[in-house]
């Protein structure tokens, strides 16, 4: 069966048990000061222990500080700080996977642009069996103005459509920060792709095409996506979208020896 057959024989057939179990979520800081405590307060507990694990990019705004005073504030939470050893959102998010101890991870960006309430639906889809990679899709409810810029919604939709191609099935919004993966999926992505992060800014792209490479069923989980109303954008709109564009073209003309070719559905 090759792996997009393998993918609708999954969805078509629902596991009987729940799989109830406990949830890291990873939540990147760089300069965000102002968001820290509303993070930890509007996180819902989800599934059988709720692991809040901060990974932060040098800031210099006072951010450690606000998590540490979050930790005193909240001393029942298991709340984490780590500092990324590298640079950029990837590197971040990839350390604290290796270091969360829970068995669903969970990417939370700090800027409150998706609200924490929305990893409810996300950890039930999981639990439910539903899904074993959980995407979140900012472009199916109406968004609030201001919370995405002209040009990165226009790049949004084109990447989209690149995507879709190469993983053989429709996925819409493939920079959304909120995701779900396995402790044991990532495992296995881990060990199969060494370089996770090295040339993806975000990590959103070696998520989604690791996860459509390994046959895990990916969902696309609508949420709502509202403007900033602390701090400041952090990516480089062109370097990182150039970025971006390189790594896809690498793989789509085979040069990146990391995806191997499946047949029918594409580049993985
Ligand atoms: N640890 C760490 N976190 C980062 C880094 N860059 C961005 N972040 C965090 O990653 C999240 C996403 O960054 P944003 O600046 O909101 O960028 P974005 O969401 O891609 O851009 P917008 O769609 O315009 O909001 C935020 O929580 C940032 O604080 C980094 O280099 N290190
Ligand atoms: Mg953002």
């Amino acid at each position: 069966m090759n792996k997009a057959a393998q993918r609708n024989h999954f969805f078509n057939e629902r596991p009987p048990v729940r799989r109830d179990c406990s949830v890291s979520v990873v939540v990147p800081t760089k300069d965000e000061a102002g968001n820290i405590f509303g993070t930890v307060e509007r996180l819902p507990s989800l599934g059988t222990h709720t692991e809040i694990l901060f990974v932060d990019g040098h800031s210099t705004d006072g951010t450690i500080e606000q998590i540490h005073k979050v930790m005193a504030a909240y001393p029942e939470k298991d709340i984490k700080l780590m500092t990324q050893s590298g640079k950029g959102k990837a590197n971040a998010v990839f350390e604290a996977f290796d270091a969360a101890q829970g068995d669903l991870f969970m990417i939370l960006d700090s800027d409150l642009t998706v609200a924490p309430e929305e990893l409810t639906q996300f950890y039930n889809l999981y639990a439910e069996g539903r899904a074993d990679f959980l995407n979140g899709c900012r472009l199916i409810y109406p968004m609030e103005k201001g919370a995405m810029r002209f040009l990165n919604w226009i790049a949004n939709h084109l990447f989209a459509a690149v995507f879709s191609f190469m993983v053989g099935f429709r996925i819409k919004d493939t920079l959304c920060g909120t995701k779900a993966i396995s402790r044991e999926s990532y495992r296995r992505l881990k060990a199969k792709h060494e370089d996770l992060g090295q040339m993806d800014p975000f990590g959103d792209f070696d998520l989604i095409l690791g996860a459509a490479g390994m046959g895990l069923r990916v969902l696309d989980v609508p949420v709502h996506y509202r403007a900033r109303r602390c701090g400041n954008v952090k990516i480089r709109r062109f370097a990182d979208g150039f970025r971006l564009v390189k790594m896809l073209t690498s793989i789509f003309y085979r040069e990146d020896s990391r995806y191997e070719r499946t047949s029918g559905s594409g580049y993985l």
